[in-house]
């Protein structure tokens, strides 16, 4: 018989995902866990089973633009691939959006639609991606107090529905960048009739099949930046299904979320209406941001996920000098490695998500307000590196294999890419995360008691010195943060990625070690100590001040 390798496979995706239940059996009262389960059985089942069947088999399909029909009219129609055209039927109907505004269960509502989310993104081609903004655009229109709007779009986006269902897109990014937004050009100017027109070119416009769109454009006359910006709301098409004034110039050619048809887009009098006032655009996008950097966190666990499930599976399949990879000292030390990281990454997101959940319900504290601010910056830009991180060394744990298309392992790491670049690179969110600290660092405050509540639960002998490794990054993070006050804005900025990685690697420990604390008390499970030791030895605190003088020395032209 010639040698054959089983390929690694996947089960039920919510089954066979100890941390997830785990976790939900921590966070969710009995009843609720009874009432939400079935939901996430069914999402595991078609996860692991028929949209990952239809993943594999999808693999060379990707979205294509056609600007013009055979007669010479422009129509500008975009097709995507036959897995986002069912997995847009399947996140309707089982309300991968819908469940956070149902809120059958209070704030643990958004705790189980990130549930879903989490479950569903790893085999659907980073159709979360328009799922994130739909939900961004909801939770910006009911935090817009526009009630015309609400009562026009939210049903649609919040709808179970899939023939009533909506997605909305994110246009932010224009050819001035990406990131200071404040430089956009587009303009609006209100017609004869006072209809809004929207004139300019968004560079970077992802999912560009929605129906809807939130957007940035500045009215005729205002002010330069951000606050000269305002918020508008426009709807793609017509009634006859016509492009309004909106031009199709081509899809990005893109390294990864190859399936996501990402346009350029030209606006030639789009109509569109003021979400909220004229002015203050970034400001009043901003909770769209926040809904998509936590998806986005929920997507890097996600992929991190479904990496490590992939990896391990194989490990015990592949035999390789002797014995099965699993059983190498070697191998499981790497896979522990990340399955550690893949856990530090859930907590933070999910943890993330309760917050965002009570929020919305106006069960949050003020100073809890504060800390949901700074970790959502802080989370994103963390999560987001590790998933690139955990996903380049699982491709590597199938040796030759991962590098191969057909085994549809790369575009792991393709996809984990994009998750430190948009919503904010690191650089960019670690600046925002600086901001969030607030002038007298009072959310910074707020943090460190969170987290001095939480490792006080703490009794475990085994957890003793990662709960140390904890503490003391998070102190050396406050005299950081001390000091570079007083040495200025040029010392704060040029340690901020390293301050904001620390504080997120900390808090992620805090979590991982809180957990395992109740995990060893009612489960008598010690996996996640295992998990928190583990990671207490990867890395916390990674403050090392530099001089920005040396940077200057070697990136000189001379
Ligand atoms: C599956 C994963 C899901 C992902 C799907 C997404 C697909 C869509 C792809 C994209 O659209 S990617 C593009 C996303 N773009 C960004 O994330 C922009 C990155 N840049 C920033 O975040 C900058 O920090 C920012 C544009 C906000 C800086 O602009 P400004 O004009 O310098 O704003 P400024 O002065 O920092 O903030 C203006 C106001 O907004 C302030 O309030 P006030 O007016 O009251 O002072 C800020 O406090 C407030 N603000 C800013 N960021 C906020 C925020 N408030 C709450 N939360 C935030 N995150």
């Amino acid at each position: 018989m010639p040698f054959n390798q089983q390929p690694p496979t996947l089960g039920n995706q919510y089954e066979d995902d100890r941390l997830l239940r785990s976790f939900l059996a921590r966070v969710l009262p009995t009843e609720v866990l009874r009432d939400v389960e079935p939901s996430l059985q069914e999402m595991g089942r078609l996860s692991g089973g028929e949209l990952y069947s239809m993943q594999l088999a999808d693999r060379l399909n990707e979205p294509e633009l056609t600007q013009w029909d055979a007669w010479g009219n422009r129509i500008d129609r975009i097709e995507v691939s036959p897995l986002w055209q069912l997995a847009e039927r399947i996140a309707a109907e089982h309300g991968v959006v819908a469940t956070a505004y149902e809120r059958r269960h209070g704030s643990f509502s958004r705790v189980h639609q990130c549930a879903l989310a989490y479950l569903f993104t790893p085999s659907t081609d980073i159709y979360s991606c328009p799922l994130a903004m739909t939900d961004g655009a909801a939770h910006t229109l009911l935090a817009s107090g526009n009630q015309s709007l609400i009562d026009r779009a939210v049903p649609h986006l919040t709808t179970r529905n899939p023939a009533e269902f909506w997605t909305s897109g994110q246009w932010m990014t224009e050819l001035t960048g990406g990131s200071d937004v404040g430089l956009s050009e587009t303009v609006a100017r209100q017609d004869a009739e006072g209809v809004w027109r929207l004139y300019g070119r968004k560079w970077f416009t992802s999912a560009t099949t929605s129906q809807m769109a939130l957007t940035l454009a500045r009215p005729d006359g205002n002010e330069a930046g951000g606050r000269g910006l305002a918020l508008f709301y426009l709807e793609m098409r017509d009634a006859e299904g016509h492009l309004r004034n909106i031009r199709i110039d081509r899809l990005k050619d893109k390294l990864g979320t190859r399936k996501v048809p990402t346009a350029e887009l030209t606006l030639t009098g789009t109509p569109a209406e003021l979400v909220c006032g004229r002015s203050n655009g970034v400001r009043n996008i901003a909770p769209m941001l926040n809904i998509t950097r936590l998806w986005n966190g929920i997507s890097a666990a996600a992929l991190m996920r479904r990496s490590v499930a992939l990896a391990v599976d194989y490990a015990r399949k592949r035999v390789a000098f002797g014995s099965q990879l699993i059983e190498k000292p070697l191998h499981a030390d790497t896979l522990m490695s990340l399955q550690s990281e893949t856990e530090a990454t859930f907590h933070f997101a999910f943890y993330v998500a309760e917050l965002t959940g009570r929020s919305e319900m106006k069960e949050i504290r003020e100073e809890e307000s504060l800390l949901l601010r700074l970790l959502t910056p802080l989370m994103k830009l963390t999560t987001a590196k590790q998933a690139v991180a955990v996903a380049s060394e699982a491709i590597e744990a199938f040796g030759g294999a991962g590098y191969v298309e057909d085994t549809g392992l790369p575009v792991l790491l393709r996809d984990a890419q994009v998750l430190p670049i948009w919503e904010g690179t690191t650089n960019v969110l670690s600046l925002d995360a600086l901001r969030a600290l607030g002038s007298d660092c009072q959310a910074f405050q707020v943090l460190k008691s969170e987290a001095k509540r939480s490792l006080e639960t703490v009794r475990d002998r085994r957890l003793a010195n990662a709960t140390r490794v904890a503490q003391s990054a998070l102190e050396h993070a406050e005299s950081w943060l001390a000091q570079a006050k007083k040495n200025g804005a040029t010392a704060l900025e040029t340690d901020a990625r390293r301050f904001a990685i620390t504080l997120g690697r900390a808090f992620e420990l805090v979590l991982l070690i809180k957990h395992a604390q109740w995990s060893k008390d009612n489960e008598d499970d010690g996996r996640a100590t295992a998990a928190a030791r583990r990671f207490a030895s990867l890395g916390i605190d990674a403050l090392i001040s530099q001089d920005i003088d040396d940077a200057r020395l070697l990136l000189s032209e001379q």
